[in-house]
């Protein structure tokens, strides 16, 4: 075997190496799947600005309650400088037992034209045509367990 190729081999062994561990610091640094769940604990309901449980990409950038929140204005998404109210695109009810209510307005109104989603379940686009909430047009700016 020559030297020049012994280096190759050396240089095309090491290459291997160094994107085989590149490859095992990006598996780690982004996540295989973003199941709502995954960032909306236990107990909690969740919403985000944009649709599929997100807000600028950031699955963790949502605004949470345990009991209620009156007024969505007053808060943005956790780390963002984006108010939570009427913009919530995606909603999730991690909650323990409880049916999660969310309303146009502040407080809870108006009652006519609330969302529910039942625990364990959300919908990541509440202006489409699929899935447990469809067509709403309006964004909420309160929500509660009922
Ligand atoms: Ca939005
Ligand atoms: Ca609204
Ligand atoms: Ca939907």
């Amino acid at each position: 075997m020559s030297q020049r190729t012994s280096i190759r081999r050396r240089l095309a062994t090491w290459l291997v190496a160094a994107l085989a561990s590149a490859g095992a610091i990006f598996g780690l640094a982004a996540p295989a799947s973003a199941a709502p769940q995954d960032y909306c604990d236990s107990g909690t309901a969740c919403v985000w600005d944009d649709p599929s449980y997100n807000t600028n990409g950031n699955y963790g950038a949502l605004l949470w309650f345990e009991f209620y929140v009156g007024n969505m204005s007053n808060y943005n998404y956790r780390g963002t400088s984006i108010t939570a109210g009427n913009t919530a695109d995606s909603w999730y009810n991690n909650g323990n037992s409880s049916t999660a209510c969310f309303y146009d307005h502040a407080y809870y109104e108006p009652r006519s034209t609330r969302k529910c989603l039942e625990r364990g379940t959300g919908d990541g686009n509440i202006a489409n045509q699929a899935g447990l909430i469809q067509n709403v047009t309006w964004d909420p700016n309160s929500a509660k367990f009922i």
